[in-house]
């Protein structure tokens, strides 16, 4: 059993329900009031057994693209619930846009030995 340092509530909703609704959409921040921009450049990770790259230096407004090319589910969580792309089947993507500077270490919440980190520099 592995020892989770916060409880997942919610997820298994998230799990099911996310994936319906997220085709393009950009996620963002919940409750983030400047969360509906543009997203002024668009980074790519690509979902493996693990992230690739582990490590995504972006600048605010920036987004990521996460595109699941892995042969099962996986997802991207932020470990604060900065962000959460539900799950994502394979061949599917999110885009998650990230308006406030933050360094935001993430897991897949499906395999949390999946683990990455953004970083999101001030412009
Ligand atoms: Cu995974």
């Amino acid at each position: 059993m592995i020892a989770f340092p916060f409880p997942l509530r919610g997820s298994t909703v998230l799990r099911v329900a996310l994936p319906l609704a997220i085709g393009a959409a950009v996620l963002a921040f919940p409750g983030a009031a400047a969360a509906q921009g543009k997203c002024t450049q668009i980074h790519e990770v690509d979902i493996q057994h693990v992230f690739v790259p582990k490590l995504m230096v972006i600048k605010q407004g920036e987004c990521i693209r996460f595109t699941n090319n892995h042969t099962i589910e996986h997802s991207a969580i932020g470990l604060q619930r900065e962000f959460n792309t539900g799950t994502l089947m394979p061949g599917s993507t999110a885009v998650v846009r990230f308006p406030e500077a933050a360094a935001i270490p993430f897991w897949c919440g499906l395999h949390p030995p999946m683990m990455g980190n953004i970083v999101v520099e001030a412009k």
